[in-house]
């Protein structure tokens, strides 16, 4: 058994739920891919990050007095507590909301190392928090829970929250069709892309699939692992490069960036570009969260150009395929300061993707040794 991501739907509608907000997640997928083909357009806002849903969610009760549900993986649980603690929080505003989040890295469910510590520390997080929490899983009576849950919304006019098991939603999968950027996949762009780079080059890759291929394309290419694989912590992955070249001014940083990131923090942009780091920024846009589900960015409608160089980078080139890369990639490489080049990709990629087989810890001390030689 399992909950049928309509019925919730339904159900949380039925309960006044006016607004879905969030940053998807792979354990939400199913409930994220229903709401996206079945919500209104202005009733479905996928954010930057998930702190800007927390906001998104205040101003909507505000104006309407009807509640949002803002929906997330409990990775990105950080990102809300500011906004949580000194915005929505009853002894400050008051704004009730619904709290949908997904439990990745369980206590006792095989998950990855960035997910471990996480999941064991969410529930405690929440009590920290002081927000009331009830677990959802594919045994749960979703009814029954929502209707919990809601009393405490109405009683207590704050946020709560449901911490959502692996599986507990049934599946559905995204109908609306999306247009492709282009047909290049993120994987053979990251495979010529690895073979243009310098070996001296320090190479830090994004959250999501990108560090899996990544990872995967050095031990096809017969290297050793010595690339920074940004496993957590979405949306860094230019401010690590940015610290990296700022560590080691004498080398040369490339950063290999998704849409999702680049925009889940996008004001590291303009500190990168004012302090002109040797930096290729490589943004791979698939206009897609594509490792989670491949619910839509606004990254496919974006003039990269002219935020690249209003933020002070130095050059930038546009690629949508093989051909484009090899042209492109002398004209950034010659140039100095920070660089962008938008690679447009598909959403395609491989279903027997592996796992990094070593830990953070060791692809930490490989990438130390080459960034510190
Ligand atoms: C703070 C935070 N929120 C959400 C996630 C879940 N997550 C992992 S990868 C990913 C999508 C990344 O999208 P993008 O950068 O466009 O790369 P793509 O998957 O399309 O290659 C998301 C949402 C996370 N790891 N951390």
């Amino acid at each position: 058994m399992s909950i049928a991501p309509d019925q919730f739907f339904a159900g949380l509608k039925a309960r006044g739920v006016g607004l879905f907000a969030g940053v998807p997640d792979s354990l939400l997928s199913s409930l994220g891919a229903y709401i996206e083909d079945n919500a209104a357009p202005q009733e479905h806002v996928i954010t930057a990050n998930e702190g800007n849903a927390i906001a998104l969610a205040a101003g909507y009760h505000l104006a309407s007095g009807g509640f949002a549900a803002v929906y997330m993986q409990n990775s990105g649980l950080g990102n809300t507590v500011n906004p949580l603690t000194s915005l929505a929080d009853r002894e400050v505003y008051r704004i009730p909301m619904l709290l949908i989040i997904g439990w990745r890295g369980e206590p006792g469910v095989k998950d990855e190392p960035q997910h471990v510590k996480q999941g064991r520390i969410t529930p405690g997080q929440l009590d920290l928090l002081e927000i009331p929490h009830w677990v959802l899983d594919a045994q749960s009576d979703a009814e029954a829970v929502l209707d919990q849950a809601f009393a405490r919304i109405q009683q207590d006019g704050a946020p709560v929250a449901l911490l959502v098991r692996k599986d507990a939603f049934g599946k559905y999968k995204l109908r609306q069709a999306q247009a492709e950027l282009s047909s290049l996949s993120r994987e053979d762009a990251l495979a010529q892309l690895l073979a243009l780079a310098d070996p001296g080059d320090l190479v830090i890759s994004t959250t999501g699939k990108a560090s899996r291929e990544v990872y995967e394309l050095r031990v096809a290419r017969g290297e050793p692992q010595r690339d920074f694989l940004t496993v957590g912590g979405m949306g860094h992955t230019a401010s690590i490069a940015l610290g990296v070249a700022l560590g080691q001014p004498g080398k040369r940083v490339v950063c290999l960036d998704g849409d999702g990131s680049v925009l889940m923090h996008m004001g590291a942009l303009p500190i990168i570009g004012s302090r002109r780091p040797n930096l290729i920024h490589i943004l791979l846009n698939n206009a897609a969260h594509e490792s989670v589900g491949g619910q839509p960015t606004v990254a496919g409608g974006m003039d990269f150009r002219a935020i690249a160089l209003a933020c002070g980078y130095s050059q930038y080139q546009l690629a949508s395929s093989a051909e484009d890369i090899a042209r492109a990639w002398p004209l950034i490489a010659a140039q100095s300061g920070a660089r962008l080049l938008e690679v447009k990709i598909s959403r395609a990629a491989r279903d027997n993707l592996g796992r990094p087989a070593s830990s953070p810890e060791e692809n930490k001390i490989s990438f130390c040794k080459l960034a510190r030689a």
